[in-house]
């Protein structure tokens, strides 16, 4: 009796510390929330490299993200550009110092040292280092520009040890750019086609990766080599969302007129569910944002007194149904990117970054991309798992959430 008296005092404990009114999160599937480490775990270690990955899948994250460039001699290794100076010691280097040079880059003119003008030998004699000054660069210099099979292997490997599954994210970066760098306005020509799809689907078919099931999403931030992967491919693909302003490069380039605001209506996402299984929306499409100008200067206000106007400038504005619309044509929905520090954090969150998680979490979001995997997971486990000390507990409490989960469902 005494042991069955406080079991249910322990459910009711349960009960009380879940913020269920924001904790069932109506995800696509029902299922939780995934967490996918951005770069890695990149608040912590230089992005892009081994030592990010497995810090990321350390604190729990069930994805991690290489950004997919190639080299000259058209291997795949991560990198979120293929201008590598800002993320690299190559700048140092003084038998590179005569490949800098100028390209043009979806539209920009971009000055340094490239990915597709380096063969892989001479890519692995780099070293990263942290691209924002405001992070830890005690790292800088020790690691390698890891391949995407160098990534891959590592989530095998680690799926293994830890007898979770560990998913693999690639995007395929400035894809129309190496479709034919040539053709794009380029001053200084690359090679005829460094096309990134191909190789990719090679790689991961080679790798067991070819079912609608296997742990991989593919993104990208074009539409026409999402429609070919779709083609080449059956593992799910991710169409990602710039601002609502912003267009495609493809688009650019094709003389398509529509922008990423024309893609997150709903007969976009109808559009886009034709190929792809999911969206990466930046998240302030999700849950606006914008500066103030209370003192009326014209100006955009430092509502925190740092001199800067960062995210921490901009009040939040009210959530839009976008997750809502994605869900109806049965997208999934992973909005970028999550970050601890103030300066990225909304002047609502009062400095802690769990209450943006939930904010989303609240909102039925199936994922999100974070530079602190940690801290995701930590909120994501909070709002989403009963805790399991015994199963009669859990016959009690789960029915519970049941009957909540479907009142909030009413709402
Ligand atoms: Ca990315
Ligand atoms: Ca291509
Ligand atoms: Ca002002
Ligand atoms: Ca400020």
């Amino acid at each position: 009796m005494f042991r069955l008296a406080k079991l249910i005092l322990l459910a009711t404990a349960t009960l009380t510390i879940l913020p269920v009114g924001e904790a069932v999160a109506a995800t696509l599937t029902g299922k939780p929330p995934i967490v996918i480490g951005h770069r890695g775990a990149s608040g912590y270690r230089p992005e892009h490299t081994l030592a990010s990955y497995e810090l990321a899948i350390e604190m729990g994250a069930d994805y991690i993200e290489p950004d997919v460039v190639s080299t000259k001699d058209g291997i795949l290794i991560a990198r979120h550009e293929n201008e590598i100076s800002g993320t690299t010691d190559v700048a140092n280097r003084p038998e590179f110092a005569d490949r800098f040079t100028t390209k043009t880059i979806d539209g920009r003119s971009v000055s340094g040292w490239f990915t597709e003008d380096f063969t892989i030998a001479e890519i692995k004699t780099l070293r990263a280092k942290e691209r924002l000054p405001f992070r830890d660069q005690s790292y800088n210099g020790l690691y390698e520009i890891p391949t995407l099979q160098e990534v891959i292997d590592l989530a095998k490997q680690k799926s293994l040890e830890t007898n979770r599954t560990i998913g693999i994210y690639p995007e395929t970066k400035h894809p129309t750019y190496f479709d034919n760098p040539a053709y794009v306005n380029t001053v200084a020509p690359g090679p005829a086609s460094l096309s990134l799809e191909e190789p990719l689907v090679d790689l991961l078919t080679a790798n067991g990766y070819t079912t609608p099931d296997a742990p991989v999403f593919i993104q990208s931030f074009e539409v026409g080599n999402l429609q070919l992967l779709n083609s080449l491919t059956d593992v799910p693909l991710v169409q990602l969302f710039d601002a609502s302003t912003a267009k495609p490069y493809d688009f650019v380039v094709s003389g398509d007129p529509r922008t990423y605001g024309d893609l997150v209506t709903p007969t976009g996402l109808s559009n886009i569910s034709d190929y792809a299984n999911g969206i990466g929306p930046w998240k302030r499409l999700i849950i606006p944002a914008n500066t103030v100008d209370n003192n009326g200067d014209g100006q955009p206000d430092d509502l925190n007194g740092d001199g800067i106007i960062t995210d921490a400038d901009q009040p939040l504005q009210a959530p839009t149904s976008l997750v809502d619309d994605a869900h109806n044509v049965g997208l999934l929905v992973h909005p970028y990117t999550f970050r601890n520090e103030d300066r990225y954090l909304a002047p609502d969150y009062n400095g802690n970054p769990a209450l943006e998680y939930e904010q989303f979490f609240a909102l039925g979001v199936d994922g999100l991309f974070t530079d602190f995997p940690d801290t995701a997971v930590a909120v994501r486990n909070s709002v989403t798992e009963v805790p399991e000390p015994n199963f009669l507990m859990g016959l009690i409490v789960v029915p519970l959430l049941g009957l909540l989960r479907r009142r909030q469902a009413e709402v």
